[in-house]
């Protein structure tokens, strides 16, 4: 008796690991997910949405001209993922030697340019294997001065309707808790309580209130955070916005509370969707003054061939 308790136990425990070993999201095949809804040859992807007709109906949003700044300052109070950096070393003062010695300062700037700050993701920076979105290869595509297709400097002016789901409003905190996951019933009762539906080609924002850690406790900053999981990825995929962005480091819940799954919603919205991804974005202010609805502005460093830009987006209403 004692002897088939203890097998029983151990093939229960077997089988509760096998069970825990399936993740609860797996890449999408190529063959299911390429070629992109925008075709085999697409670079731009959710990016495609830019129109005139986005920009006329962003443009109406705009009824005070107040301009709200989306993006944290580049400098010593930065929170950075892993080794990136941004190191700037003032180069002063050049002394012209003509009559009315001009002065002429500068700087020189040593970073990671593609990926730190307010960021934002172009479709070089993730994959799944040596596969990009719409199954492009890695290796037939990067040479040693950048990345031969999805660079970031062909993406361009994004002017669009943006609205900001402010979830930490919705669940009644200054901030939601250090990994919580963001999900389907969240997205929807904030949009109900703010009375927004999502349009295909907006910019999707997310507020967690995470963003109030940053440049204050960097450390905890990125060492976890709240934000969309798996399922709302999924949701807001179907919406078909242009972006999807948060005031946390990576969109997304981090670390995911699938413990085999890395950063999934990278790989939802840059590799299967074509969607890009907007980090690090300072949203106390249109939270704080409850803004849901603007015209989003943002272009891009022209970046030959970058994975990404730092940016510095604005909400004007
Ligand atoms: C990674 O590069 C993993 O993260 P992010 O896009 O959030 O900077």
């Amino acid at each position: 008796m004692k002897a088939f308790t203890l097998g029983a136990a151990i093939a229960l425990a077997f089988s509760a690991a096998a069970y825990a070993q399936a993740p609860s999201w797996t890449v999408p095949s190529e063959s299911q997910r390429c070629p992109s809804k925008w075709g085999a040859a697409d670079e731009r992807g959710s990016a495609n949405h830019q129109k005139p007709a986005a920009v006329l109906n962003a443009a109406k949003l705009i009824k005070t001209g107040e301009v709200i700044e989306l993006a944290h300052v580049l400098g010593p109070n930065m929170a950075f993922f892993g080794t990136r950096r941004f190191d700037m070393h003032t180069k002063r003062t050049f002394m012209n030697q003509f009559s009315n010695m001009r002065g002429s300062n500068e700087e020189i700037i040593i970073t990671e340019l593609g990926q730190v700050g307010t960021q934002f993701d172009g479709f070089a920076h993730q994959t799944h294997l040596n596969s990009w979105y719409n199954c492009q290869k890695v290796d037939e595509n990067t040479d040693r001065t950048g990345f031969k297709k999805f660079g970031i400097h062909n993406v361009g002016a994004l002017f669009t309707r943006g609205v900001l789901i402010d979830v930490a409003a919705f669940k009644g905190v200054e901030m939601l808790d250090d990994n919580y996951e963001i999900s389907v019933g969240d997205l929807e009762g904030a949009l109900k309580k703010q009375n927004l539906t999502l349009q295909p080609g907006d910019a999707v924002i997310i507020h967690t209130g995470w963003g109030k850690l940053y440049g204050k406790d960097n450390p905890r900053y990125v060492k976890s955070c709240p934000g969309i999981g798996v399922q709302a990825a999924l949701w807001l995929a179907t919406k078909d916005p242009m972006l999807l962005g948060a005031d946390n480091w990576p969109v997304e819940v981090a670390p995911n509370p699938d413990k085999q799954l890395s950063l999934p919603v990278h790989q939802i919205a840059l590799v299967v969707n074509g969607i890009h991804l907007l980090e690090n974005l300072k949203l106390d202010e249109l939270a704080q003054k409850g803004v849901g609805e603007f015209a989003f502005v943002m272009q891009p460093l022209k970046i030959q061939g970058g994975s990404g830009s730092t940016v510095s987006p604005i909400a004007v209403r």
